[in-house]
């Protein structure tokens, strides 16, 4: 399997995670996918090779041209409002303050755009996602060329990022925008599976009302874990996307036994839909010793995972979501990589 990698993913260095009360060093940091390029090389797992650059019209397919204009120019006009930090949001849209209106000035800018303020938008934010988006679609040609599998090394992650939302450490949707490229390029039908710790609720939010994408997500309970404010059980979709979602909330300490129950039953309702293509939306943050999560696979368990996907017998493209135990990042994602692959 091929990887797709740049290193201009270094572009989103930010400094600052508002974690606790605190700003910390941000959990989402550049290292992350160098240990996983470190363990693809020493592990001989295939080639890696440099993404196409495919313009914003893919980006547009999914996200809201404001919300674009606003990722391009946030660090900008932040800079310009003269501030010294890097560009926070303190307040959003909320149950009681709901006009629907992007303002003018950069903080009620940022505020409308933003679902959870943990994230700093710093220089180079938007230049480092939209390279991941074309980590994502690089990898999405591939397989729409007739590649039986792909792994799109994408930094910074996607699955929290809404059609006109960042946060949770997201910008672009690279699940999404791979997805719909494939619909746009011949594709009927679309699988993704998020095995990311955390609920993908951007892209559940994009395709909810869809049935040509089915989204399937196994993560920690809301009740307990971020985003909170989606991923329960009960949301199946609504239209003629009913019965096209699908989550598997687990609590925590869930083990890899029960864990990988629910992914069976997710698996089914995959097969069954009979996609075109699987896209796995890969965050390898249900370690246990991840920092900030609280299932508790261990590295063999990835493995196993892998190759449980690869029975469905579909054409396959991994994108790289979340994942914070640095140090074993890169055994875990190349795991599932060499797992699928058997
Ligand atoms: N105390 C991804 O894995 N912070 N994003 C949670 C919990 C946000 C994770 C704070 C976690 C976002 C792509
Ligand atoms: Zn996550």
């Amino acid at each position: 399997m091929k990887t797709i990698y740049s290193k201009e993913h270094i572009l989103r260095d930010s400094k600052t995670e508002l974690f606790g009360g605190e700003l910390v060093p941000p959990f989402e940091c550049p290292v992350r996918v160098e240990f996983v390029i470190d363990e693809i090389t020493k592990r001989h797992f295939g080639e890696i090779i440099l993404p196409k650059r495919f313009g914003k019209e893919p980006l547009l397919r999914i996200h809201s041209e404001g919300y674009l204009d606003f990722l391009e120019n946030c660090w900008i006009d932040w800079k310009g409002a003269g501030y010294l930090g890097e560009a926070i949001a303190t307040t959003s849209p909320s149950k009681r303050l709901t006009r629907n209106v992007p303002p003018r000035e950069i903080d009620g800018r940022i505020g409308y755009y933003c679902l959870a303020s943990e994230t700093s938008i710093s220089k180079g934010t938007w230049e480092a996602s939209y390279l991941a988006a074309d980590v994502a679609l690089t990898g999405a040609e591939r397989i729409n060329k007739g590649s039986a599998s792909a792994f799109s090394l994408c930094r910074p992650p996607g699955h929290h990022a809404a059609a006109d939302m960042f946060g949770g450490y997201c910008f672009v949707n690279n699940a999404a925008v791979s997805a719909q490229f494939l619909l746009d390029n011949g594709a009927k039908k679309v699988a993704i599976l998020d095995v990311d710790f955390h609920h993908g609720n951007g892209t559940q939010s994009i395709f909810y009302d869809r049935d040509d994408v089915m989204f399937c997500s196994l993560h920690g309970d809301p009740m307990d874990a971020f985003p909170y404010f989606l991923g329960g059980n009960d949301e199946l979709g609504e239209g003629k996307g009913l019965g096209y979602n699908f989550n598997y909330s687990m609590p925590p300490k869930t083990s890899y036994t029960v864990w990988s129950q629910a992914l069976d039953i997710a698996l089914l309702k995959i097969k069954d839909y009979q996609a075109d293509a699987l896209i796995v939306s890969l965050g390898v943050d249900t370690y246990e010793n991840d920092p900030i999560s609280f299932f508790r696979l261990q590295c063999d368990d990835f493995s196993d995972y892998g190759q449980r996907i690869a029975k469905l017998g579909l054409p396959t493209l991994f994108v790289m979501e979340g994942g914070y135990a640095v140090e074993e990042i890169g055994i875990n994602v190349v795991n599932v990589l060499q797992g699928f692959e058997g």
